[in-house]
């Protein structure tokens, strides 16, 4: 499982204030606890709108002064992304594109040549639609576009979106036929999702993110934007990475409890 550590994000009031108040030990601090826990992506989305990219370049600064993890540049803002691209030591993740507007043609030509992967959200032109229909044709875009700008599919991260299951029952089967698909298709293509859309508006959120986590696993999902630092959450990833025998004779899971990283904490 490729694990983008969500802590990083303007979203977050924690974070919010953090910004607001130059607090760079604090953005240091959230970049060293995810690395340490082995994200293997920080997502840094500033949520500061009017000032995406200076705020952008000052959180990427700070999680570069402490840890080599590769940087996943988080913003609805093309244009954001592409000048972010700059600001970054190595080839990283960006989160995202869609077929909303220019974002795939202002994004992928930057990208065609370089390493950078990316991950696309299967929104309609002008909407999310949770119809699995919608969800496919723009799979079909998206990939018809990467062949045009000759992106590999192992570069490529498809979000088939995660409705709250309190309004919408079906947001997990939509979900997995879509992901089920996806992978048919075009098998190195990753499934790359954040959870916590499904418990929106539901008591004891964790509690459905990591059931989602485990079915969508299943389905096909092998990249999950989630707080690495959560022990219960990464104790999950690797029981049923054991269990769909993605791990098998369960090494993986067994050097990751000798590492320490989930499990009753060792004296
Ligand atoms: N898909 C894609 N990108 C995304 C999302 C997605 N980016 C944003 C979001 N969804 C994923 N990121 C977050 C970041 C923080 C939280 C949820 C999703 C969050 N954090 C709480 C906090 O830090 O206070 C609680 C964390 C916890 O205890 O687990 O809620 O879907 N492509």
């Amino acid at each position: 499982m490729i694990i983008i550590g969500e802590k990083i994000n303007g979203a977050i009031p924690s974070v919010a204030k953090a910004i607001e108040e130059k607090n760079a030990d604090w953005i240091r601090n959230l970049a060293r606890i995810q690395s340490e826990a082995g994200a293997d992506f920080l997502d840094v989305c500033s949520a500061v709108v009017g000032k995406d990219v200076e705020t952008l370049k000052w959180l990427i600064d700070l999680v570069q002064e402490v840890c080599d993890t590769p940087i996943c540049i988080d913003s609805p803002n093309p244009h954001s992304i592409v000048e972010a691209i700059k600001f970054c030591n190595k080839p990283g993740l960006i989160n995202s594109v869609s077929l909303e507007g220019d974002k795939l043609d202002t994004v992928f030509p930057v990208i065609a040549d370089t390493e950078w992967q990316v991950i696309a959200l299967l929104s309609g032109k002008d909407r999310l639609s949770e119809d699995i229909n919608v969800r496919i044709d723009a799979l079909e875009q998206v990939m018809q576009k990467a062949r045009e700008y000759h992106i590999d599919e192992s570069r490529i991260h498809i979000d088939p979106l995660v409705f709250s299951m309190g309004a919408i029952p079906s947001s997990y089967s939509g979900y997995a036929t879509v992901a089920r698909y996806t992978k048919e298709h075009y098998p190195n293509v990753h499934i790359t999702s954040g959870l916590s859309n499904v418990s929106y508006g539901l008591p004891s959120r964790k509690t459905i993110n990591q059931a989602f986590l485990i079915l969508a696993m299943q389905a096909g999902m092998d990249c999950a934007i989630i707080d690495p630092t959560s022990r219960d959450m990464i104790g999950s990833i690797f029981a049923t990475e054991a269990l769909l025998e993605i791990d098998e004779y369960c090494i993986g899971y067994i050097g990751a409890y000798d590492e320490g990283r989930f499990g009753v904490k060792k004296a």
